[in-house]
Parts: structure tokens; C-alpha cells; sequence
């Protein structure tokens, strides 16, 4: 069975997302997500140029060998773009696969380990009651284990803060929409204040353990902004709130950062999302830095690279958190559900839910039941791609924010 065709779809039903649709000579068709957000052209373009001409006449069958002569033959290794280019290929032909034999894809990794995968929402607010509005939307919608971010006193529109979130959407960052200088989208920006922050972020923790029990699993990011020594004061001063995990409270490419963080604190930490590797994790695994993985299957180099990942970190009792924005593709999504049931040492998934018209393209069967996640049985990754629906969403250009001090300064972000 070769690949006799991958094509590479841009669509933008509410934000962008890069899919590539692989076809053997049986007609079987595999999907893959290669999104990277605010990047999105330049996978493409990878893709397109240097990978799809590589792939036609190739066995579709054989996965490993394809993974490693992407990775090794292209000689440069690594970095967000090549591992999504790289993913989206190895996602494609696991979906074939698993197509081919007539068994969802987590049959393939071992068979289930567990009926479903714990899912945490997002909820925020730019103040209190904003917050416990979203967190009683996020319960009423089933979620048993809450994300909690707000505004900060001082502060305008920071991070993570939906403008409907009581109505359970997500903040879905668009500004190049809103934001263009003499008719180039650019990036919002943002104004940071990490002392601001710190001082504001455990008096929130309490009132919402005041209000909502000890019970519920709660969990923060921190977007990379604090140093070592800041993190290592946040992470102390969240304990008696019980978190299940801090993320990324230091920038990511600093694995040694958390050891000063991990000798103050007994906060679990998660990490991860900006990272495209293996090697990424080298330190932190082997030093017990971290507890949890935040990596997305689709930055990562796909489900071949991310189950070695993960039983990489099995070895040393760290466990999965896998990231699941809306900036992952419901085909990114459903690659993380499977490995989710599949593995031994899963921890808890990111689940944003995508948008409606996100959905009217890509059409999933995964589901979301009390609080868990399934991946649902259908074969293969269980997406399919509406082509007339997304040729009807032109891509149009988005970034993230950037952020800067209160002097202008540019900050982590
Ligand atoms: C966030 C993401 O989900 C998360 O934890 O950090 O929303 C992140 O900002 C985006 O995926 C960036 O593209
Ligand atoms: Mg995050």
C-alpha cells in the first residue's frame, strides 16, 4: 500500500488550523494536524516543498521508518515547525493504519488502560465573580478538574481571560483581526506586571477554595513569566490550596530553572507545551523536575515520538497532562484521546472544546461524558475533514499577543 497523494488543507472555521490528508494506493485516507499557531504558512510551506515530494511512492505501512527518515535525513533537527510537519506525516499514517485494520488507533498502542481520560476545562474571570460564574459553568458542563486563571488589579486584558466565559467560551485570541497597522495584521500587546501578579494570584486560590471545597482539582498556568525565584515564592505560597499543578511558571527553554523552583516547593509542576522533543524533557526527567508532560502530539513529532516520550517519563513516575487548546486541531485532539486511554501513566487532559464551526469542519466522534474523555471507537483517529465546508473558511492571518512590562519591555509570553 503506497501513498499516492498528501495534499496539504488551510482552513479557518474561527481560527486557523493545517491538516494534511494522505491517500494510499487502496484509497484509504489519513488525516494529520500540523497547526502551529500564528505559524501556520510556514508548515505548509514545509510540508508542501520539502516533505509531500519525499512521501509519494513511499510503503504507507511503515511509520518508524518514514518518522525517522524525516527526522534524520532532513540533517536539521528539531524546532516547532519540522516536529509539526513531521507529526501531521505520522499522524496520517497511524489514522491509515489503524483504518486499514479496522480498529481505533488506541487498539493498536496496546488496547484501553482506563473507560475514559480526565478532562480539565478552562475557567477565568477579570475578577471574582466573573470567576466563580465560569468555574459553576465549567461544573454545569460536567468537568470534574478546573483551570483557573483571572485579571490582575492594575492590569488590562492579560492572558487566559475569556470575554464570555460564563457562557463557557474560551478566549479565542484573534486580534490580528482587530489589530492591523496600515493594513498588516500584528500582534495585541499586552501589559505584564509579574510582582502585581503574585501578590493577586493566592488570594484567588483561597476564595475559590472557600467557595468550591477541597475537593476540586484545580490547576494554573503561568505562561512561562516568572523567574526561578519568583516561581519557587508562587509555588510555595499556592500550597495550601492544593493545586494539581502549576505550569509553566518558568520560561520553557530553561530546564534548569525548575530546580531552584522544585527545592522551595512541593506544588507539582507540569511543562511543556512549547516543546517539540524528547530532549526537551532530558534534564527534568532524569532530575525529577517535573511531574507532568505538556507536550501536543501534533508539536511534538506526532504518535510515534510522543508514545516514547511518554514512556520515557513512565521511568521516572512522570505522567501525562497532554496540551488540548483550540489551537490543536480536533485531528491533534484525537490523537492525544488515544494515547490518553492507551498509556499506563496518564495524568489529565487539556480540553478547550473547539468552536461550532471548528466542528463543521472537522467531524469527530470522540466524546465527553462525566467529566472523561473517549476517543470513541470508530477506526483510525475517528476525524473526518469536510473539504466543502472548510474550503468555505479562508485562511486569514491571526497572532497570539505579545506582552511587555509596564517600561515597554519585552516579556516572556
Ligand atoms: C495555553 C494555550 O492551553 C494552554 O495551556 O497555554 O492556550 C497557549 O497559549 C496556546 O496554545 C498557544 O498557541
Ligand atoms: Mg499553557
Amino acid at each position: 500500500m503506497q501513498i499516492t497523494e498528501a495534499v496539504v488543507i488551510i482552513t479557518s472555521p474561527g481560527r486557523n488550523f493545517v491538516t494534511l490528508k494522505i491517500t494510499t494506493s487502496d484509497g484509504v485516507v489519513g488525516l494529520g494536524d500540523a497547526t502551529v499557531n500564528g505559524r501556520e504558512l510556514a508548515v505548509a510551506s514545509y510540508l508542501t516543498d520539502h516533505v509531500v515530494p519525499m512521501l509519494i511512492g513511499r510503503e504507507a505501512d511503515n511509520i518508524e521508518d518514514t518518522w525517522q527518515l524525516l527526522y534524520r535525513g532532513a540533517y536539521w533537527r528539531r524546532g516547532p515547525i519540522t516536529m509539526a510537519a513531521i507529526a501531521a506525516v505520522d499522524m496520517a499514517l497511524w489514522d491509515i493504519k489503524a483504518k486499514v485494520a479496522r480498529m481505533p488507533l488506541f487498539q493498536l498502542l496496546g488496547g484501553a488502560s482506563r473507560t475514559g481520560a480526565l478532562a480539565y476545562g478552562h475557567a477565568s474571570g477579570a475578577d471574582l465573580p466573573a470567576l466563580f460564574d465560569s468555574i459553576r459553568t465549567h461544573l454545569d458542563l460536567g468537568f470534574r478538574a478546573i483551570r483557573i486563571q483571572t485579571g490582575v488589579p492594575g492590569l488590562g486584558q492579560i492572558y487566559g481571560i475569556g470575554s464570555d466565559t460564563a457562557a463557557g467560551e474560551r478566549y479565542d485570541y484573534e486580534p490580528a483581526r482587530r489589530n492591523l497597522l496600515d493594513g498588516r495584521p500584528m500582534p495585541v500587546e499586552e501589559v505584564w506586571d509579574t510582582r502585581a501578579y503574585l501578590r493577586h494570584v493566592p488570594t484567588v486560590f483561597e476564595a475559590v477554595r472557600n467557595e468550591f471545597g477541597p475537593e476540586l482539582p484545580l490547576l494554573h498556568d503561568g505562561h512561562h513569566r516568572m523567574t526561578p525565584i519568583q516561581a519557587a515564592r508562587l509555588g510555595k505560597s499556592l500550597e495550601p490550596y492544593d493545586l494539581f499543578w502549576l505550569e509553566d511558571c518558568t520560561p520553557g527553554e530553561d530546564q534548569t530553572a525548575l530546580r531552584t523552583v522544585r527545592e522551595h516547593t512541593t506544588t507539582p509542576l507540569a511543562i511543556g507545551e512549547v516543546f517539540n522533543s524528547v530532549y526537551d524533557y532530558q534534564t527534568l526527567f532524569t532530575e525529577r523536575l517535573v511531574d507532568y508532560v505538556r507536550s501536543a502530539v501534533t508539536h511534538t513529532g506526532g504518535v510515534t515520538a510522543m508514545k516514547k516520550l511518554l514512556d520515557f517519563a513512565a521511568v521516572y513516575g512522570v505522567k501525562s497532562g497532554m496540551h488540548g487548546p483550540t489551537d490543536v486541531s480536533p485531528v491533534g485532539m484525537a490523537a492525544a484521546l488515544h494515547l490518553d486511554i492507551a498509556i499506563h501513566n496518564f495524568g489529565i487532559q487539556e480540553f478547550m472544546q473547539h468552536s461550532a464551526a471548528t466542528l463543521e469542519v472537522f467531524r469527530t466522534s470522540y466524546t465527553f461524558e462525566g467529566g472523561l474523555l473517549h476517543p470513541g471507537t470508530a477506526p483510525g483517529l475517528g476525524v473526518d475533514l469536510d473539504e466543502t465546508a472548510a474550503a468555505a473558511f479562508e485562511y486569514t492571518p491571526a497572532y497570539l499577543p505579545v506582552n511587555r512590562l509596564r517600561d515597554g519591555t519585552v516579556h516572556d509570553w
